[in-house]
């Protein structure tokens, strides 16, 4: 929960880890380990705690089970000080590298302490360089298998130092679950944690399954041709690394009985900040929720008392135990999803016009004509055209001239096609100062104006919410394309007052954009929750510069599902007349 807390969980394993290293007496690492622990699972602030009354904050803590007197006191030290004396000592003694070394799998902090002391190894650096030396393999209980198994490792954790796109990591979850749900006696399996909840990166896969033969589905898991390394094979858990077409990605399966599949499944979609929430509710209720139903009484483990529980089957009838509708999976991240009924989230389906889309004129790939049959492929009513503005030199960018014959070519386009309406617009940019690069002359002939940023991306906060607000106080722009250029895990981008940016666009009755393709995703979640706040209007757009490009829908549905929205403030999702009538009277005011 707070950040203090995370932090000295930090801290209290990092002296758990420095303890054994140096060889220290066991139990103290273990009871560090369990502090960080506690702290982690903690939800009151102990730096509020702290502040308030330290002698206080002491009985609290010590009150707490895996919390001695002497860590409690250490708890208070770093609170009032923002430090703690022996972690400072003990980090002096072993080098910082190590650390990193405990943290390749199949590595313990004997190993650690082993190489360390015996072969100089301090960083995972060195170890690498010393892999092909028979003194590491002639270290005891490591012999030349597990050399092997770390080399594998370490190569590993180099390819998946970044955590996975959505983008990349979505397909191989829908492939694999496919596969592995349509062998004999599946009864139940999907992929659950940061994937289910359509988080825009992914630190690894996680699988639910309930079967009659777990055998079968493990084997077919475990030696799956995208696998790499068995890292855990138990009759519940099983753990693989897979690569499949350059992403690298480790994936965990529990296999669980069908009558507890909805508490396992709930428990491990997570957030863990949404599954504390409900556990603090249970506990209101005098219940409690693990990953084996909802239960009565306050055990520990009431399944291993052979309790029977409230509710475990489904998530549903999880969630109505604790006087709760069904929450997507998208709104559990504890932003108070708990406290308001959810909203009947967007879906692809609903999606009815892609309004950024580019052609041959300028960087796409496709026609006019093609780029309508997409549209009505996927039954969409409408589709807009909107190439690059001439600042784009390098997407070839249209000049006026350009333009005027590309709109009469769309407008004739369209005249040829019934079922799909084709509207000539264009991607305008929105050039540094925040003017746009067309006259005004020029952009009263579109039926659509999508006005994005592309350069400059680097401008202080102050210039990019100056620029914005340009752009959305222009009376023919109907919506903001990207508006903020990031690009994820790669580039920042712009860093506007976002707020203001909402304000603004709420009075001008401008859509905000979330562009669709998983290397953008921008607006981001939070941005559309902002946006929605202030009662904004949002345009989910693929950006299309190839036919595939439209199965990025599901990417901005799922980014703008965590934001909360609903159909109706979605432009594409409005019939044909009414998306229409919204965009002419911008071209007529
Ligand atoms: P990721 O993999 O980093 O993208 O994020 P998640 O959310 O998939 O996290 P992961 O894979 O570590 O765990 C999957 C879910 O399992 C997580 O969202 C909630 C649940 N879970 C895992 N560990 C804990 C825990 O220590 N406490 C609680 N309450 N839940 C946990
Ligand atoms: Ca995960
Ligand atoms: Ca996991
Ligand atoms: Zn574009």
């Amino acid at each position: 929960m707070a950040s203090t807390n995370q932090e000295l969980a930090r801290i209290f394993s990092e002296m758990a880890a420095a303890l054994e290293l140096t060889g220290a007496n066991p139990f103290r690492a273990v009871s560090n380990n369990r502090v960080a622990r506690e702290l982690r699972d903690l939800t009151e602030d102990v730096g509020a705690l702290v502040a308030e009354d330290p002698e206080t904050a002491v009985a609290r803590l010590t009150a707490l089970p895996g919390i001695g007197k002497g860590s409690a006191q250490k708890i208070v030290e770093y609170v009032q000080t923002g430090g703690i004396d022996e972690h400072r000592k003990l980090m002096a003694k072993v080098p910082r590298g190590l650390f990193e070394v405990l943290e390749i799998p199949g590595i313990g902090p004997k190993a650690a302490k082993a190489m360390w002391e015996q072969l100089g190894i301090e960083s995972v650096a060195d170890l690498k360089a010393r892999l092909d030396d028979p003194a590491l393999a002639a270290l005891p209980r490591m012999g030349k298998k597990t050399v092997e198994n770390i080399r594998r490792a370490i190569l590993f954790s180099e390819k998946t130092a970044a955590r996975v796109p959505l983008g990349k990591a979505l397909p191989l979850a829908i492939a694999l679950r496919d596969e592995l749900a349509a062998l004999p006696g599946v009864r139940r399996l999907e992929y659950a944690g940061s994937l289910r909840r359509g988080c825009e990166t992914i630190g690894d896969l996680d699988f639910v399954a309930a079967c009659d033969d777990p055998e079968g589905v493990r084997r077919r898991f475990t030696e799956h041709p995208s696998v790499t390394q068995v890292l855990a094979h138990g009759d519940t858990k099983c753990s693989v690394r897979l690569e499949s077409e350059g992403v690298a990605i480790q994936a965990d399966l529990r296999l669980v009985p069908e009558a507890v599949y909805g508490a396992a499944l709930l428990y491990f979609t997570g957030s863990k900040e949404h599954n504390v929430r409900l556990r603090e509710r249970a506990i209101k209720r005098g219940l409690r929720l693990n990953e084996y139903g909802l239960f009565r009484g306050s055990e520990e483990r009431p399944q291993e008392q052979g309790k029977k529980p409230l509710a475990a089957a489904t998530e549903e009838e999880i969630y109505a135990a604790l006087d709760l509708p069904w929450i997507p999976p998208e709104l559990r991240e504890d932003r108070g999803e708990l406290d308001r009924p959810p909203p009947r989230l967007i879906e692809v389906g609903d999606v009815k016009a892609e309004l950024h889309a580019h052609t041959t004129a300028s960087d796409g790939r496709m026609s006019i004509a093609e780029l309508a049959a997409c549209a009505r492929e996927r039954g969409f009513h409408t589709v807009a055209v909107t190439d690059h503005s001439p600042s784009q030199v390098i997407a070839n960018g249209l000049s006026p001239e350009r333009l005027l014959d590309h709109l009469a070519a769309v407008r004739a386009a369209n005249d040829e096609v019934r079922d799909v309406t084709i509207l000539a617009g264009s991607e305008v940019d929105v050039l540094p100062d925040g003017r746009l690069d067309y006259d005004d002359e020029l952009l009263r002939r579109l039926d659509l104006v999508v006005a994005s940023p592309h350069a400059a991306l680097r401008q202080s906060p102050a210039e990019a919410t100056a620029r914005l607000l340009k752009a959305i106080a222009h009376p023919r722009v109907h919506v903001i394309g990207h508006p903020t250029g990031r690009i994820v895990g790669r580039r920042e981008g712009l860093a506007p007052d976002m707020a203001a940016l909402f304000a603004a666009a709420a009075e001008h009755d401008v859509a905000l954009e979330v562009n669709a393709n998983w290397l953008r995703l921008d607006l981001r979640d939070v941005h559309v929750r902002g946006a929605l706040d202030h009662g904004c209007k949002i345009a989910i757009d693929t950006d299309a510069h190839r036919p595939e490009h439209f199965d990025l829908l599901i990417y901005g549905v799922l980014t703008a599902r965590r934001g909360g929205l609903e159909a109706a403030s979605c432009i594409n999702a409005w019939p044909a007349e009414k998306l229409h009538a919204w965009l002419a009277a911008k071209r007529d005011a």
